[in-house]
């Protein structure tokens, strides 16, 4: 029997997801030290490539810290006013998407210890 092209096109769509979610990475945003003013994210970030369906996750206490994901001009003026969405539930999570740039900021201490993250997405490899 022949699956016919579009069943044969879906099947192969899938088996790629799946392929792609068994190699997703899982980040903890500045690892055993979470989220928080005391981490140098630069540093956190050498070594690092991202890929699509990857998945960033933000841990920190959430009475002292939030995540407002930002464009490039927030996250370099530590401004929240172009925010997509604003999260403080201690353990928010982000799966990456889409190829390109992405940015994070903690409203209350983008300022003064640059508690921000910009993370740059490549294709599926
Ligand atoms: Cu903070």
């Amino acid at each position: 029997m022949i699956a016919k092209p579009t069943n044969a096109l879906s099947v192969v769509a899938v088996l790629l997801l799946l392929i792609g979610s068994a190699f997703a990475t899982q980040y903890i945003v500045g690892d055993d030290s979470g989220w928080n003013t005391e981490v140098d994210y630069y540093a956190w970030l050498e070594g690092k490539t991202f890929y699509v369906g990857d998945v960033l996750v933000f841990s920190y206490v959430k009475t002292d810290h939030n995540v407002a994901m930002v464009d490039a001009n927030g996250y370099n003026n530590c401004n929240a006013d172009s925010n997509y969405g604003l999260y403080d539930t201690g353990y928010d999570t982000f799966t990456l998407t889409t190829p390109g740039d992405v940015y994070f900021i903690c409203t209350y201490h983008c300022d003064y210890t640059d508690q921000k993250l910009k993370v740059t997405i490549l294709p599926s490899p």
